[in-house]
């Protein structure tokens, strides 16, 4: 059998449920680090998992320019290569050439671009980016979609999310099932009900393992996203997981929760701890800050992560003054465990039956002066 999804509990529209992959099983809702390049930065696979994180996202778009999609595959796959033996989920393309690719020209039928590294030519057509996730070995492999930009026309945007969802059935068509592995399609439609309605109801009539809600976190506002989770989870199928690309803050990640989605990926607690910010049970900090030069407190009192456990503020500050490695390093550690963290207490309070109170709790706590 694919890849499946055991929903465990609801709480309200909150969910806990468990995907069974062939690399293993995840429980949800759950956080996904970001592995664009094969590699969380700065972290090993070992130090990863210590954080509680069982699933990582890759990256089509990079890992095809370097080093290659067909070298992965020789090395073994993506797993192998970055010694990572948990599932892995991989991004289809689309929206890695958008934001990265200086030139690049979209048709019917794919799109053409520049690689920012080199500048040569590639091409990558829904049928190319499934078998280039099929060579990484990817666990879950997601439709190639355009991310819609924002703001959008209805016109547009139904435009974009048409060719979507043209685009998500000649996936479908190209990708092999196998045990433990699945296929995601990608809700589009920017901000319009009636579009994501229609955007829906074309996947679910395709079938797939899994939906994603894509489009969102485009700088629409948090107010807009969560108008249109409000529209569109109610729509999805209840017996399969429901993933929200490229979202976000802690609090953008409860309320989509309290919406019923069930997986995240976001570079923030990656991107944000090498630029020198923590995110805390007591909120977020900035530890380029001289206000932490003698502060010989914890990161954050509540974590038992190496950073926290092993060293005061006023280190980690003197380590991101000094442009040390470990600087970064241990604020990277320190995000993704307070991500994880995060995520098995929403589990927790969803099975108890008290998502509510647990989500008010934590959110209090941001409030608290550091
Ligand atoms: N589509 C794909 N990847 C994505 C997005 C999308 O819409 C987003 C939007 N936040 C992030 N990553 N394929
Ligand atoms: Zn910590």
């Amino acid at each position: 059998m694919t890849l499946s999804y055991s929903l465990t509990a609801t709480d309200g529209a909150a969910r806990a449920g468990t995907l069974h992959t062939a690399h293993g099983e995840v429980q949800t809702p759950v956080f996904m680090p970001v592995g664009t390049a094969g590699t969380v930065k700065g972290m090993t696979a070992d130090a990863v998992r210590s954080t509680g994180a069982r699933i990582v996202l890759g990256n089509t778009y990079h890992l095809m320019l370097r080093p290659g999609a067909e070298r992965v595959a020789r090395l073994g796959g993506l797993h192998r290569m970055m010694d990572w033996q948990g599932p892995i989920l991989t991004d289809s393309g689309g929206f890695q050439v958008m934001s990265l690719s200086a030139l690049r020209k979209m048709d019917k039928d794919g799109v053409t671009f520049q690689s920012h590294i080199d500048g040569s030519k590639h091409r990558l057509t829904p049928e190319r980016s499934i078998e280039i996730q099929h060579l990484l070995d990817a666990d879950i492999t997601m439709s190639f979609d355009e991310c819609t930009p924002h703001p959008a026309t209805h016109e547009v945007a139904a435009k974009s999310m048409r060719l979507s969802m043209a685009w998500a059935e000649r996936g479908r068509r190209a990708f092999v099932p196998r045990e433990g592995y699945g296929l995601f399609g990608i809700v589009q439609g920017s901000t319009y009900a009636d579009l994501r309605a229609e955007s829906v109801k074309a996947l679910t009539d395709i079938g797939f393992e899994g939906y994603a809600v894509g489009g969102l976190a485009v700088g629409e506002g948090q107010e807009a996203m969560f108008a249109t989770l409000d529209v569109t989870t109610p729509l999805m199928p209840q017996d399969k997981p429901r993933y929200l690309m490229g979202v976000g803050t802690p609090d953008d990640i409860i309320g989509a929760v309290a919406r019923g989605i069930d997986m995240f990926d976001c570079v923030i607690p990656t991107r944000s701890g090498r630029m020198g910010r923590a995110y805390t049970s007591q909120g977020v900090l900035n530890m380029r800050n001289a206000r932490h030069c003698d502060d010989g407190s914890a990161l954050d009192p509540a974590c038992d992560c190496p950073a926290c456990t092993r060293h005061s503020r006023a280190y980690i500050h003197h380590l991101i003054k000094s442009q040390e490695m470990l600087g970064p390093i241990l604020l990277t550690w320190h995000n993704i465990r307070y991500y994880q963290q995060l995520m098995a207490r929403l589990r927790a309070a969803i099975l108890a039956g008290r998502f509510a109170e647990e989500a008010a709790a934590i959110r209090a706590g941001w409030s608290t002066p550091a």
